[in-house]
C-alpha cells in the first residue's frame, strides 16, 4: 500500500499524537503531519466525521 500521501492530524503537545506518531515510525510508514492549535483542530478532524486527534487520513 502506498502511504505517502498519508497525512496525520494532530495537536503537536498531545500525547495520543505522539503514540500515533511514534507507532507510524515504528511501522516505518511515511506520512506528513498536519499540527493543528487546539480548538481549531476540529475544523481539520471534522472533514472526517472525527472530533479528536490524532487522525490518519489515508
Ligand atoms: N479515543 C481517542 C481520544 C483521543 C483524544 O482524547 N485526543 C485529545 C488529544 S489532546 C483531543 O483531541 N482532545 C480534544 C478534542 O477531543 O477535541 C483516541 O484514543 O485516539
Amino acid at each position: 500500500m502506498n502511504s505517502q500521501n498519508y497525512r496525520l492530524i494532530t495537536i503537536p503537545i498531545s500525547h495520543y499524537s505522539e503514540k500515533a506518531r511514534w507507532a507510524l515510525d515504528r511501522l516505518k510508514i511515511t506520512y506528513k503531519e498536519e499540527p493543528h492549535v487546539p480548538v481549531f483542530h476540529r475544523f481539520a478532524t471534522m472533514k472526517y466525521d472525527g472530533s479528536s486527534v490524532p487522525v490518519l487520513a489515508t
